[in-house]
């Protein structure tokens, strides 16, 4: 701690209120529109885990609050708009010792927590998010193992404990987001370059991060623990696995995200395998496509305008209509939606966050029931909005049919379709006094007529549809083998989504017909060929046509270099490249012989690039697979075509690639680069035939 801050926060303590502590919350407090918590141990059955997740999976709706001391600069800093919002220290490369009096300044007069948690609660989000420490370090609850937190202000009030209570009252869980990375804590590292202050001591950091999570689960009673700033070097797996357990240990009820550990794929937030910590994936700013392996948890968070943090000149906020949209978009893929506010200095909302919340509660008021405690639609697209559903007592199931874009002659269709409608009729969610709509079915559709365009809204209208059972929908008929390369004929056998469809394949890349040839699910492949196949019901196409295609090769002739030696040539490069292609001019910098793929030559944290060149010893002719995990970007070549293409700037990330290899000798090139951030090669294999990749033995690489 600087030594002007200390002398600051004894200088203000005279002038302080002293913050009267909230008492801990009451361990059975819990809303009651929600799944109760469950407390469950660290090593859980998946029943467990679905029970510890149960509150959370029907909340579907969540807000997120970054406030802290950058909500005083506002994205402007010595007189200049420089933007950086949460940011700014890191964006204006402002020295700590400058940036920490900002604590001296912090006096929101205007808050009030009660306020927050109501607007929270009227948009219908049934959890709160808010950043107790941001990565600038300053903490928003009196805490006792930091000045640099609200109590050294002069608003010395316990902003998470009065938030916490505010929450409970209209029973919203509240939450915390707490970041790992740190840039004003005396231990943390790896310090900002413009940052000269010496020391430093990454396990003690750790140790005062799980002092500090104790003090806040302890006090606050989270529902949920957001993670984030995981991605620096300095953060390790073990680390990851520490804090998680170590958190729910405390509390075995608490949920933690991804950011805990260093699984996270990028912005897109998932979790990769290989046994990392974190409940639920957190893609930032972006919604996954369609196709996400059934049972993953995952939270979108976005901004309602362009900054977390507040910065009155960003006034590019999302219309009512594109959150509603989002929001359901998000229900429908089966995750939550984590909607950001940045409150101002004074504590206040901004205004267009305030009536765009407002307007997307109107929404929620009429067709909450359509995202709170829903599941992810049965089709992969409709063209006309999209679809939630819920389990109906004794068996059936409600699909919740939102409305984005009325079509034309007023009718939707849902496409595939085979389970029977309980009723004759849908009617609106909104109004369903307003009168039965007719369903007819159409062949595979059933096929829904709205009213007119007067009853319709034009963000969502929500159409009730109940079915007798779960939805059975024929999607497209299911190929077990992916497209790639072979060698020898092989069979591929098709498998039907349902026993009442019938199946049809081309193998010259026409539409399937209800006429066309081949009706076996059995299909031998024995030269280049785009197989197409489509499901059929009473003789009409249903569902998607599935495609694979199958290019036959020959194996790539090895070679016999003239002088043959153990290891890879390597040469280093530095500099901070974006792409593989950055480093292809550049000046050597060392080289060298290793044994195998790694960086253990590696020569600095950041900013570097290693070459690897060499010959890879094939032992049998076949389809050879190689997979690529790196962070930041790699290649491999293989006789100089490209097999794994994990270029660009990203996280840890793994790629795979095939080739037909003659057994042999072969040439082959590894690039990898580090920009920031942690670094990580790891080259595997998988021989012809098998499933899954290994190591690849150091004696195969020659030189
Ligand atoms: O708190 C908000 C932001 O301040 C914070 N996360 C949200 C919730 C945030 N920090 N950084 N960013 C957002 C963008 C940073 C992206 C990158 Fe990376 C970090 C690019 C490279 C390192 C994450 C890790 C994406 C790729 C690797």
């Amino acid at each position: 701690m600087p030594l002007h801050t200390t002398l600051l926060a004894i200088a203000l303590a005279a002038s302080h209120t002293p913050s009267s502590p909230t008492p801990p919350p009451d361990a059975d407090w819990w809303p009651r529109h929600l799944p109760s918590r469950v407390v469950t141990p660290l090593e859980e059955t998946p029943a467990q885990l679905d029970a510890r997740m149960a509150w959370w999976r029907e909340a579907r709706f969540g807000m997120f609050i970054h406030w802290g001391l950058y909500s005083i600069p506002g994205g402007y800093w010595e007189g200049r708009r420089t933007g950086g919002a949460e940011w700014i220290l890191n964006s204006v490369k402002i020295h700590p010792d400058d940036y920490m009096p900002l604590q001296s300044q912090f006096d929101p007069v205007d808050f009030d927590a009660r306020e927050w948690a109501m607007i929270a609660n009227n948009a219908g989000m049934r959890y709160l998010v808010v950043t107790s420490k941001h990565h600038d370090g300053f903490c928003l609850w009196p805490s006792a193992f930091t000045d640099f937190d609200v109590e050294g202000t002069p608003f010395a009030r316990d902003i998470l404990g009065e938030l916490a209570e505010a929450c409970r009252n209209e029973g919203v869980v509240p939450c915390l987001y707490h970041s790992i990375m740190d840039w004003t804590h005396p231990d943390y590292l790896p310090r900002r370059a413009w940052d000269d202050r010496p020391g430093g001591d990454h396990d003690r950091y750790v140790e005062h991060l799980h002092r500090q999570l104790e003090e806040l689960i302890e006090r606050y009673g989270p529902g949920v623990l957001w993670f984030d700033g995981e991605w620096e070097g300095t953060w390790t797996h073990d680390d990851g696995q520490r804090t998680y357990d170590l958190v729910r240990r405390i509390d075995p009820r608490i949920i933690v995200n991804n950011r805990v550990d260093t699984g996270r794929t990028g912005m897109a937030g998932l979790t990769r395998s290989g046994g990392y910590r974190g409940d639920f994936g957190t893609p930032e700013q972006e919604i996954p496509t369609t196709g996400l392996p059934e049972g993953v948890d995952w939270e979108t968070c976005m901004t309602m305008n362009r900054s977390w943090g507040y910065q009155s000149f960003d006034l590019a906020y999302k219309t009512t209509s594109d959150l509603v949209r989002k929001l359901v978009d998000i229900a429908s893929k089966g995750g939550n939606f984590l909607l950001n506010v940045g409150p101002d200095e004074r504590g206040r909302f901004p205004a267009e966050a305030k009536e765009r919340l407002a307007g997307v509660g109107r929404w929620m008021s009429f067709n909450d029931d359509s995202i709170h405690g829903t599941r992810a639609s049965p089709f992969s697209t409709l063209e006309w909005g999209r679809c939630t559903r819920a389990s109906l007592p004794g068996g059936g199931e409600r699909l919740y049919l939102h409305v984005f874009d009325r079509p034309e002659d007023g009718v939707i269709r849902l496409p595939g379709l085979l389970t029977r409608p309980m009723h004759e009729a849908a009617y609106l969610l909104a109004a369903p006094g307003a009168g039965r709509l007719a369903v007819e079915r159409d062949g595979a559709d059933l096929a829904i007529e709205l009213p007119a365009d007067a009853m319709v809204d034009p963000i969502d209208t929500v159409v009730i549809l109940d079915l007798v059972a779960p939805a059975l929908v024929v999607d497209g008929p299911r190929i077990t083998v992916d497209s790639g390369i072979f060698i020898e004929p092989f069979t591929v056998t098709i498998e039907s989504p349902d026993p009442t469809v019938q199946l049809r394949s081309t193998t010259d890349g026409s539409d399937p017909t209800f006429d066309s040839r081949i009706d076996v699910d059995e299909i031998e492949i024995d030269r280049t060929t785009t197989l197409r196949t489509a499901c059929f019901f009473d003789g009409v196409p249903v569902g998607a046509v599935v495609e694979r295609r199958f290019e036959r090769v020959m194996p790539v002739a090895s070679v016999q270099p003239f002088v043959i030696r153990d290891g890879l040539a390597w040469r280093t490069f530095l500099g901070g490249f974006e792409r593989v292609s950055d480093f292809a001019e550049a000046p050597v910098e060392r080289e060298g012989v290793v044994a195998t793929v790694d960086l253990s030559m590696q020569p600095r944290d950041e900013n570097f690039a290693v070459t690897f060149t060499g010959f890879i010893e094939i032992p049998t002719t076949g389809i050879w697979t190689f997979a690529l995990d790196s962070d930041d970007g790699s290649t491999l070549r293989i006789h100089d075509s490209m097999v794994v293409d994990n270029d660009g700037l990203h996280s840890a990330l793994e790629k795979s690639g095939a080739i037909a290899l003659e057994a042999g000798l072969h040439p082959i090139r590894v690039d990898y680069f580090e920009g920031t951030g942690q670094d990580d090669l790891i080259l595997r294999w998988s021989p012809p035939g098998s499933a899954t990749f290994a190591p690849i033995p150091p004696e195969r690489f020659k030189r």
